[in-house]
């Protein structure tokens, strides 16, 4: 049989059929052995035991959050509590982007800024991520503004909700259909962070779209890119990088590069959280990139930087099959390898 997994708690995967019908069935122990994680979202065949033999080909999947099979991410951010962070919105989108994932912004909360608050932070979302070609639609969850936009966007879509802990991820579900009444809570007074309410993935079916509510995490690390490709990922950073003098420059003020930096020319076009973003994301890139080249643990010898990707060395027979093939286990390999397959490790 062949249905698709919605929900996961430690061991047991839920799988749905087509005509509705939910199964709680368990992974085959050469699965485990292989290191192939089965994610929410993916379409797997199992047998009438409930052992699922074998995940199905993947249209896409990301592992922070885990999921599989998607069309559009939306990323909830909250206008006020927690307070509106450009850094963490960026470090999604990047993620988001370099994943090659259809991405589109929410922001929730509308009620909790004094309206000409409002005005003031919705013009300057729209004036840097309108150009970016990101769709965005302002919600409240608590009153209910804003939820015809959200629908109109997300019909006739499988939509991930990525964001951090408290932005009202759930409560979006549960204002879209208070059925649900998935759990949340109220953020922290003391820290202005949410309490990590949700703890797995779940896909939610409505009749006009699905929704998988995730939980929020903020420890996204830059560690799997070449600093000189970050820039591709920023396409207002890139515009410029292309009349650079130097064809690896970071962009970067005091660097030996920044003479000729068309980026460094043209900041005042930029917009400062972007660029903000942009350097917080190289440093990280940076350490990682240093990190692997230069210190000698087992684990990091086994991996060099080439070409633009940090690859895994993998064994003999996996190299023997054809390069695409070849490229995608390598993908797998190494970001499995990097995921300790605990969704909710914040
Ligand atoms: N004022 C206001 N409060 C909201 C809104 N949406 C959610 N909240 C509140 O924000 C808090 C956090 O909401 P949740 O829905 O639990 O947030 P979440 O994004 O699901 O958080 P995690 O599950 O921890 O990732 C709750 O107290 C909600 O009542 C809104 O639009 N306006
Ligand atoms: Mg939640
Ligand atoms: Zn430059």
């Amino acid at each position: 049989m062949q249905g698709q997994v919605f929900k996961i708690h430690s061991d047991f995967y839920y799988v749905k059929l087509k005509c509705g019908d939910v199964f709680e069935c368990k992974l085959r122990e050469i699965l485990k052995k292989r290191n192939e994680k089965v994610l929410t979202g993916d379409f797997v065949d199992f047998d009438d035991t409930g052992v699922i033999n074998g995940i199905l080909e993947r249209k896409n999947f990301i592992l922070r959050p885990a999921v599989a099979n998607i069309d559009t991410a939306v990323v909830v951010s909250s206008l006020l509590e927690p307070k509106l962070d450009y850094v963490q919105l960026n470090r999604y989108l990047t993620f988001l982007k370099y994943h090659k994932i259809n991405t589109m912004l929410c922001f929730n909360k509308e009620d909790l800024p004094d309206k000409s608050e409002f005005k003031k932070q919705a013009d300057e979302i729209i004036k840097i991520y309108k150009p970016l070609g990101y769709k965005t639609v302002f919600t409240s969850a608590k009153e209910k503004y804003g939820l015809s936009d959200l629908k109109k966007e997300i019909t006739g879509k499988t939509i991930v909700l990525c964001g951090l802990s408290g932005v009202g991820k759930s409560s979006l579900i549960n204002a879209l259909n208070p059925d649900f009444n998935i759990r949340t809570s109220a953020i922290s007074q003391n820290t202005q962070r949410g309490r990590h309410t949700t703890r797995h993935c779940e896909i939610l079916d409505f009749k006009e779209f699905r929704i998988i509510d995730t939980p929020g995490f903020s420890n996204l690390k830059f560690d799997f890119i070449l600093p000189k490709d970050l820039d591709l990922l920023f396409d207002d950073i890139n515009n410029f990088a292309k009349d650079c003098k130097f064809s690896d420059c970071l962009h970067l003020e005091g660097d030996e590069h920044s003479i000729g930096c068309a980026v460094l020319e043209n900041i005042d076009k930029i917009n400062p959280q972007r660029y903000k973003s942009y350097l917080e994301f190289l440093k990280e890139a940076r350490d990682y990139k240093h990190k692997v080249t230069y210190s000698g643990t087992k684990e990091e010898k086994a991996k060099k930087i080439t070409h633009g990707a940090q690859r895994a060395k993998i064994s003999r027979a996996k190299r023997e099959s054809s390069r695409n093939t070849q490229r995608q286990k390598i993908k797998n390999f190494e970001d499995f390898n990097n995921f300790n397959g605990e969704e909710n490790d914040f």
